[in-house]
């Protein structure tokens, strides 16, 4: 573990069951790949646990149910997979210190919290560095951001793919916000943003003028009804499957950072698997990310919409007023890019470039 970064955080404490209940409403969904291979050799029975924050009707919920099928499928049930959804087991970074010991198997963070096991990832929260989804799912599968899986090694976690949470929007019950003028407040105070556990994030909204508070996810429905925080950022899927509706009056279409999720097993379990239950584990784990984009995709503006006609004020933002954050937050870089690494940056920015001449 990194100190330097560690102590960068204040820790909110345990995650509590404090979320929304999940929507039954889904959009349109392409139905799951079908499951191809044979069943495999009998090399004894599994139950694996793993822990997610969202709820059940989100994107990274039913992936993981396809990622769990594709397992039965193939060992005819003898791997199983029970999934334990809206921070039951704990937190990103209680379930990822969980998988160091071994007491949970699986979990699917946000790339943002990992960054204290591998710094590189911290680029991902670097401010309008993924201008669109082409650019960001290509970066995710590019061989830089299998380097930053491989960086898990040694670490007890062993990191088996990227896939989307998503572009991150601002919500907020206090007023509209459409500047960074409106984050700040200026006859008022700034907004009280609670934020994911990330120093990048912390620097972000600190830059804005707001108040971030970093805090575990599954505390963040309960802070934000009591009024400890007024806003918090997320996908417009989590935002919608997380009913954060019911307590944030106001939208703004920011889309200030791409944050991935990263499906990750502990290198304990890891290491009971035969290697022909690992094989199929990390091709399980390649398709379901891949299902996963496929579903985040299909419900991001989907998602805006069901908002709307819930009664969210939704400010969408035009390039200018884009232009407005993306200037504001330059600091953030300017801090930043140097400890991240240049290098790792312009890697990064190639990539998202030769995605933009196709
Ligand atoms: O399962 C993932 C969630 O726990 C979390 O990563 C969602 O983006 C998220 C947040 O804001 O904490």
């Amino acid at each position: 573990m990194n100190l330097f970064w560690r102590n960068t955080l204040t820790l909110a404490g345990a995650a509590t069951l404090t979320l929304g209940l999940a929507h039954a409403q889904t959009p349109d969904l392409s139905d799951p790949p079908d499951i191809e291979g044979d069943v495999l050799e009998d090399h004894g029975s599994h139950t694996l646990r793993m822990g997610i924050g969202l709820a059940e009707s989100s994107p990274q919920y039913l992936s993981v149910k396809y990622f769990a099928d594709i397992l039965d499928q193939r060992t005819e049930g003898r791997i199983s997979v029970d999934i334990f959804p809206n921070s039951q087991l704990g937190d990103d970074v209680q379930m990822m210190e969980m998988l160091q010991t071994g007491s949970l198997d699986m979990t699917y963070p946000s790339s943002s919290p990992a960054t204290t096991y591998v710094e590189e990832l911290a680029a991902f929260d670097l401010p309008f560095l993924l201008p669109n989804r082409d650019a960001a799912i290509a970066v995710m599968q590019s061989d830089t951001a299998q380097r930053m899986l491989d960086g898990f090694e040694g670490s007890g976690i062993k990191a088996l793919a990227f896939s989307e949470n998503g572009y991150r929007q601002l919500t907020n019950s206090a007023r509209p916000v459409e500047s960074p003028e409106d984050v700040a407040g200026l006859d008022v105070s700034g907004l009280t943003i609670r934020t994911m556990e990330n120093p990048v994030h912390l620097s972000i909204w600190e830059t804005l003028g707001a108040n971030p508070t970093p805090m575990a996810f599954g505390e963040l429905f309960s802070a934000m009804e009591q009024g400890v925080v007024d806003g918090q950022e997320n996908p417009w899927s989590t935002i919608l499957t997380s009913n954060f509706h019911e307590v944030q009056d106001y939208g703004s279409e920011t889309r200030h950072v791409y944050t991935p999720f990263i499906l990750m097993i502990s290198e304990r379990t890891w290491e009971r698997l035969a290697p022909e239950y690992q094989e199929l584990v990390q091709d399980a784990a390649r398709k379901s990310a891949e299902y996963e984009i496929q579903l985040a995709t299909e419900y991001d503006d989907w998602s805006r919409e069901q908002l709307e006609e819930k009664g969210m004020q939704i400010t969408r933002l035009d390039d200018e007023q884009i232009a407005a954050f993306q200037e504001a937050v330059q600091p953030v870089y300017d801090e930043w890019a140097p400890r991240i690494g240049e290098d790792l940056i312009a890697e990064i920015q190639e990539i998202v470039e030769s995605t933009s001449s196709q």
